[in-house]
């Protein structure tokens, strides 16, 4: 059965708003009508397709509100999509406002058109330990006709946090398997600067508290390698502080600020190590980029990145907040070329295991449930 699906998401760079955007263009490639609700293009949504709407949500600037009201705004534009396009279904991403927004749209309406709400992460783990938002969270996802979260630690969270009663199924995150693979470009590295016997590790995220740079810095210092370089991809919150750090700790000719980036396919394939020492991290698509991409990682044991990399298979988990540990694991990996070439086999081998095509079906599976209900 084709649908008409409706997608519910957050548009600037993230990885809810990745998984979102890439799920949407393969199910418009499997001949399903997308319908993007979104407040601005999705960043990744690059690919011109007669399947894909997108539905801009504008606020309303008038002059008395104090807080322009984005959350009514898009549930209405919700229900005037539902009504104008017949939505078979509509797709939440991020509990907090989307899925209780796909509930409003679906009320004002007047249908029962079914949702299905997918967790990511920080809706829960975040904004869960947040009293006040409980309430909207949980009414979201008992509005939901069904809920999926992106790993088995989420989902153990969510009971935890939320409601154990809650019907949640665990559906993994996938990647563009046409992007991440292993390449080369020569030419990049030298863009960066980087020499053929520079060994350089790489961090991508957000820069936000939760993805301790800071950890990643003093790993990274601890390293006794020669010719070590640090690439590091994004921008956020703590970029000032992790200047101040690396400036303190010496380590200015050795980091390279490679500022926010779109597509880090590239900027990852040139590395020979992937970092993630988050607190708290749901699933990690970006260990699996990198493992798709043919790099090695050393991620701490946070949420479900251990159900993405496997400790001593293709990669290294390591405990949270300990950088020392995190710095041994990641020596190993740069002063042993067998190993690294064992991971990184092994690891293209496990990428295989989150197959764009399998997950991508076992969305439309539920869709077709919840739509025959
Ligand atoms: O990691 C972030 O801060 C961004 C966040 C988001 O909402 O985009 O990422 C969450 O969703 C991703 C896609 O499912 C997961 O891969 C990330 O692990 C998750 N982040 C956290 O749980 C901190």
């Amino acid at each position: 059965m084709k649908y008409r699906i409706g997608i519910l998401c957050y548009p600037s760079v993230g990885g809810s708003g990745i998984l979102a955007t890439e799920l949407g263009m393969k199910l418009a490639e499997r001949g399903h009508d997308v319908h993007f609700i979104t407040s601005s293009i999705p960043f990744r949504l690059n690919a011109y397709h007669p399947n894909i709407t997108f539905h801009q949500v504008e606020i309303n600037q008038y002059s008395v509100f104090r807080y322009p009201p984005y959350d009514m705004t898009l549930s209405a534009k919700i229900a005037s999509v539902i009504q104008t396009f017949g939505l078979d279904v509509i797709h939440a991403h991020y509990a907090v406002p989307h899925a209780v927004c796909a509930a409003l749209g679906r009320e004002m309406a007047g249908m029962k058109t079914p949702i299905v709400s997918t967790l990511h992460g920080t809706d829960i783990t975040v904004l869960g330990e947040d009293e006040e938002l409980k309430p909207a969270i949980l009414y979201g996802l008992r509005q939901s006709n069904a809920i999926t979260a992106v790993s088995n630690s989420l989902k153990e969270e969510t009971f935890a946090r939320i409601a154990r009663d809650l019907p949640i199924q665990v559906i993994h995150n996938f990647i563009d398997e046409s992007v991440y693979q292993p390449q080369s470009d020569p030419l990049l590295r030298e863009r960066y600067g980087l020499g053929e016997a520079d060994q350089v590790v790489i961090h991508i995220s957000n820069f936000r508290q939760v993805k301790r740079v800071d950890l990643v810095l003093e790993a990274f210092a601890r390293l006794d390698v020669p010719n070590k370089k640090l690439l590091l991809v994004g921008d956020g919150p703590l970029m000032g502080a992790m200047r101040r750090q690396v400036g303190e700790m010496g380590l200015e000719d050795q980091v390279i600020f490679a500022g926010k980036q779109e597509q880090v396919a590239a900027l990852l394939a040139i590395s020979d190590l992937h970092v993630l020492l988050s607190d708290k991290e749901a699933f990690g698509l970006v260990a699996l980029e990198a493992m798709a991409t043919g790099v090695p990682s050393v991620v701490s044991d946070a949420g479900g990145l251990p159900e993405v990399i496997t400790d001593g298979v293709d990669g290294f988990v390591v405990p949270r907040g300990n950088a020392e540990v995190a710095a041994a694991a990641m020596q190993r990996i740069l002063t042993d070329q067998s190993l690294r070439d064992t991971f990184k086999q092994t690891g293209l081998e496990n990428a295989k295991r989150f197959a764009s095509h399998d997950v991508v079906t076992e969305y439309e599976r539920l869709y077709e449930q919840v739509v025959q209900s």
